[in-house]
């Protein structure tokens, strides 16, 4: 890396890769994000686009009492009404990727899909329980078709609740009650939610903004839910996995078939079609040793977790991964996929390849999912980039840095790694708490942004945390920034944790940053809050647990669907960049005050990451000191071990390299 560009990623082999593509002309986002500054009135929320009378930009030094559209919309009305638009967005893009996992789920259960088996029976039972479907000696396939057919219900529910509002804490459901927030069906919310914010309707702040938390928990309690549910079911339960990340994961000599965006389905087939005999001799017939499959962002994770699947990253290393020269074919399904693609792999060989009925490229191919024989769509894809291997050149930035990391931590596993096989508990983590061994818990999630150095907050924020013994838990890009870094191994404990967390990850061997998989896994986070609430010790409902959220470079309506539910579930949740809101001090003071009076959650906003570390350890010191919990003191648990740190350094190294599977050192730093 030159000592005198600029930093426009935070991941070492990232930034290399963009000084490379500068020196060679080759644009990307982090070139448009400089040259494209962001519109100051839409980005605050002040611009009102729902009619054709406007768009209206409700500027001025007065505008909050004065400004109003044509129709009359005050400033208020109009900033949470753009702010329930993204509510919608974002639950519409997670629930609708779960409808299609509840059509897999039916389609395996009746056989008109046979390349998929009900993998974990036993979370198949678990979740027909919840749902009060008999299982007890009916056929795997019966019980599976009920599920299926049980969740497709709750996308189309008129009146009712969604199914899974019952798994959370009694007290949780009895807020959701009281301030009418309590979902019906997901289909249902969302449309109320683009009717309400249409010309004309719904203009009270308040009352539009509590239907944007019924909307989001829609998202939370059902779309990523039910879509984490189906994935394990269907595909397995995640649990610790080593893997690689970065550029590095690319193999000179293999096809490297990159799988990237958000669904599970078509990957796995091609993760089991693309390590049979047949695809092999393939690959062998066009010249190349193997088939070397990796990831990007989301459907990285779900491979990653599942099978080890190497990643490349997140959302900003898309462009930079076509830009190593070395992906043979990038397929594609949806979401946080940038249209630039093609136009990056113009300039090298690499195939990009459309899969979704409902997403195309210009300049790319098609090859549709069939979601009946998913392996027969795999293996097009795969002889596809088989057949592109030889017209691989040395064109490219060729990075050959990569790091280990440990995944795949799924509340079920963590709730056994903590009590063990008989008495899985989440005890000893509530007790680690309530001692202060641990001071609190921070899901750490969202994308990484090119207008930020890409990664750079992510980096800090994990380091400031673990230092400061907070547990973290953290899923899609936030994960794909901690992996291709080098932070999800347990040596990350002993080299920068604080003592107390320390403690607690040496003794049950796991690293301090804890990779739950993909956006939709942030429902994981959901369980995981709900299991500490019902152990007991700490708060007896999620809010009031000193736990916070931070998106610090979220760019995505997905994240914003994601701060709203865990706000409306009780978490204080603190997103980086420009509010989107911050135009209007009302809907602000709704989104932190109103919001945490009722449901002890909250959404804010703030770009500047040192007091975004100040807010999230506040807001854990408050709650300890609420729930009466020993004080936190820094250092209390670590005096003794000073002595012993170098024996346990050389032991836990050595079992990381031994026992966990021969993880090599990190070579991305
Ligand atoms: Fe997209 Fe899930 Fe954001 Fe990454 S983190 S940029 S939404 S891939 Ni969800």
């Amino acid at each position: 890396m030159s000592e005198n560009k600029p930093i426009k990623s935070a991941g070492t082999s990232a930034q290399e890769i963009i000084e490379w593509g500068m020196a060679h002309e080759i644009e990307t986002c982090f070139d448009r994000a400089e040259k494209l500054k962001p519109c100051p009135i839409g980005e605050t929320g002040a611009c009102c686009r729902v009619c054709h009378m406007g768009p209206c930009r409700l500027v001025g030094k007065n505008a909050e009492e004065e400004a109003r559209g044509v129709c009359g919309a005050t400033l208020s009305t109009v900033v949470s009404r753009n702010f329930l638009r993204m509510i919608a967005a974002g639950t519409s893009a997670h629930s609708d990727h779960s409808r299609d996992m509840a059509n897999t789920l039916l389609h395996v259960a009746t056989g008109q899909t046979k390349d998929f088996q009900i993998k974990d029976v036993k979370k198949l039972y678990k979740v027909a329980g919840i749902l009060e479907i008999e299982f007890e000696g009916r056929p795997v396939n019966d019980v599976a078709k009920d599920v299926a057919e049980t969740f497709l219900q709750d996308f189309g529910r008129q009146n009712g609740e969604l199914n899974y509002c019952k798994r959370a804490p009694e007290k949780t459901q009895e807020r959701w009650k009281k301030y009418g927030i309590t979902p019906r069906g997901i289909d249902r919310e969302v449309v109320e939610t683009m009717h309400r914010t249409a010309v004309g309707v719904d203009h009270d702040p308040d009352h539009l903004l509590t239907q944007g938390l019924r909307t989001a928990l829609a998202d939370g309690w059902g779309g990523c839910m039910i879509s984490t549910d189906i994935s394990d079911i269907l595909f397995g339960t995640p649990s610790p996995i080593k893997a690689e990340a970065s550029f590095g994961i690319f193999k000179e000599d293999e096809v490297n078939m990159v799988v990237h965006g958000h669904e599970p389905t078509l990957a796995e087939a091609i993760v089991e079609v693309g390590s049979s005999d047949e695809m092999l001799q393939y690959a062998k017939s066009q010249g190349a040793k193997g088939i070397n499959i990796g990831g990007m962002c989301c459907t990285a994770n779900e491979v990653l977790m599942r099978h080890g699947i190497p990643t490349a990253g997140g959302f900003t290393n898309q462009e930079l991964g076509i830009m190593t020269g070395m992906i043979d074919a990038l397929s594609v399904d949806v979401q946080c996929i940038m249209p630039a693609i093609t136009e990056v792999a113009k300039k090298f060989h690499t195939k990009i390849i459309t899969t979704s009925p409902k997403a195309m490229i210009q300049g790319a191919i098609h090859i549709e999912h069939d979601e009946h024989h998913p392996n027969k769509t795999a293996e097009e894809i795969l002889k596809l980039a088989c057949d592109n291997f030889k017209n691989r050149t040395k064109t490219g930035s060729h990075i050959t840095k990569k790091s280990p990391l440990i995944g795949g931590f799924s509340d079920e596993y963590i709730s056994y790694m903590l009590g063990g096989r008989w008495r899985a508990s989440y005890r000893p983590l509530n007790d680690a708490i309530q001692s202060g061994r641990i001071r609190g818990v921070v899901g750490l999630a969202g994308c990484d942004n090119p207008r930020v150095p890409a990664t750079g907050i992510h980096k800090y924020l994990v380091n400031e945390l673990i230092k400061n013994d907070v547990l973290i838990v953290s899923t899609g890009c936030g994960s794909a920034a901690c992996a291709t870094e080098g932070y999800l191994v347990p040596e990350m404990a002993l080299e920068n944790a604080g003592p107390g967390l320390r403690e607690v990850c040496e003794a049950v061997g796991i690293p301090p940053i804890l990779h739950l998989g993909a956006c939709v896994d942030n429902s994981r986070i959901l369980t995981i809050a709900t299991n500490m609430a019902l152990e007991g010790g700490l708060s007896d409902e999620i809010a009031g647990m000193p736990a916070v959220g931070i998106a610090p470079e979220w760019m995505s309506e997905k994240a914003i669907a994601i701060g709203c539910y865990f706000a409306a579930s009780g978490v204080p949740v603190i997103f980086g960049g420009e509010s989107p809101v911050g135009a209007s001090k009302e809907v602000t003071k709704i989104m932190t005050e109103v919001w945490m009076e009722r449901y002890m959650g909250a959404l804010h906003f703030e770009p500047d990451p040192e007091k975004i570390l100040a807010m999230a350890l506040d807001y854990i010191d408050g709650a300890r000191e609420s729930l009466k919990l020993r004080k936190y003191e820094p250092g209390k648990f670590g005096a003794e071990r000073v002595l012993m740190d170098m024996a346990a350094r050389r032991e836990i190294k050595g079992a990381a390299h031994a026992g966990v599977g021969g993880i090599n050192e990190s070579e991305d730093k």
